[in-house]
């Protein structure tokens, strides 16, 4: 049995710790909530791990805000995390993709807590029931006034990104892994369930500044603008110099296919198109949190145009074209559509 190096165990709760001394106002609340987190994404990971067994595939009868059919899975790992989340005391609301409105946490404690989540609990829903990665994307903002005494607003909730006290996200793939940032680097744990803990596996991930893959929905080419398709044409085209042509990876799970384009660089793509003129992602809890995750590990997060954390959101199921990863590869999309690339001059 391969041996563990003693010497480097580290819990996510001593990584929590050590992040929470670097805040010497800190309260404690910050890692109550990290901690009522993890409870709720060990429950999830159990659940997806037997889903099948446990009668928690398929539909249910309804649909959601953005007018999708919700799936079961979806609307358990949304319950799973408001009731794990509320208990603590530490959140006055939360936002959901899954709930139409923000919810209030706690009549007794909603003034005094100054912490709002917003999550989406299973990304990648059309892929739960067929056994592929999906994931739940989370982030965390300090109320606006946190020393007030009024109910807290969607004001709290429709912070700009930039905002964000911590981001971060969980991946039910292969293994199950937790990612996070507090502005501090990313870090990523990967889940022992011989003892029920996250362990530090990679500390101060680091994504490559320009490397050869590209991720997007290319059936959608035909509905896109003629800088995008000249983009993505550019990179099926041969040159050894530049890499290309650049493989393609899309999975379908927005979670997944970023987590793997901060490991190996490359980019992200779900832009505008004609069917989906604003993109189809939403910013809040999908954009925002993935974009702090890409850009604390040296990439670059855009709506093609905007760096997406300086967008202000002006409704909590806003959704926003999304291009991110390694920095010379979402630079050059950026001059694409903006049909300022050396190439499309010629
Ligand atoms: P979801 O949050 O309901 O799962 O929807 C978002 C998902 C993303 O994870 C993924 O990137 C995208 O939708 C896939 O959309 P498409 O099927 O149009 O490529
Ligand atoms: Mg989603």
């Amino acid at each position: 049995m391969p041996q563990l190096n003693v010497s480097k165990i580290t819990t996510i709760s001593h990584h929590i710790d050590a992040e929470q001394a670097l805040h010497p106002k800190a309260t404690g609340d910050f890692t109550g909530l990290m901690n009522d987190l993890t409870l709720a994404i060990r429950i999830i990971a159990r659940d997806v791990r037997r889903a099948g067994l446990n009668d928690i595939l398929g539909l249910t009868k309804s649909t959601n805000v953005h007018g999708e059919q919700v799936r079961k899975l979806d609307l358990y790992a949304n319950d799973v995390l408001k009731a794990t989340l509320s208990k603590g005391g530490h959140l006055c609301a939360l936002a959901s993709e899954e709930d139409d409105e923000m919810v209030l946490i706690d009549v007794a404690n909603k003034k005094k807590a100054k912490y709002v989540i917003v999550f989406d609990p299973l990304d990648g829903s059309s892929n739960i029931d067929v056994n592929v990665t999906i994931g739940t994307i989370f982030s965390l903002y300090k109320r606006i006034d946190a020393q007030t005494d009024e109910c807290p607003t969607e004001a709290d909730i429709i912070q700009p990104g930039y905002k964000q006290a911590a981001a971060g996200y969980a991946l039910y793939g292969s293994s199950t892994i937790f990612a996070y940032t507090t502005g501090h680097g990313v870090h990523l744990f990967t889940f022992d369930p011989t003892i029920g803990e996250f362990m530090l596996t990679k500390e101060n991930v680091r994504i490559p500044q320009k490397a050869p893959y590209y991720s997007c929905n290319e059936g959608y080419y035909n509905r896109w603008d003629e800088g995008f398709k000249q983009y993505v044409d550019y990179l099926k085209m041969p040159d050894e110099d530049s890499g290309r042509p650049y493989t393609s990876r899309y999975i379908g799970s927005a979670v997944a296919d970023i987590h793997r384009t901060l490991l190996k660089g490359g980019i992200y793509m779900y832009p505008a198109d004609t069917k989906s003129p604003n993109g189809k992602l939403r910013i809040v809890y999908e954009a925002n949190p993935l974009a702090m995750i890409i850009e604390q590990a040296g990439g670059r997060a855009s709506d093609g145009k905007n760096r997406i954390l300086e967008i202000k959101p002006e409704k909590i199921h806003q959704r926003t074209p999304l291009i991110l990863g390694s920095k010379e590869d979402v630079f050059e999309c950026e001059m694409f559509m903006r049909g300022e690339h050396p190439s499309q001059k010629k």
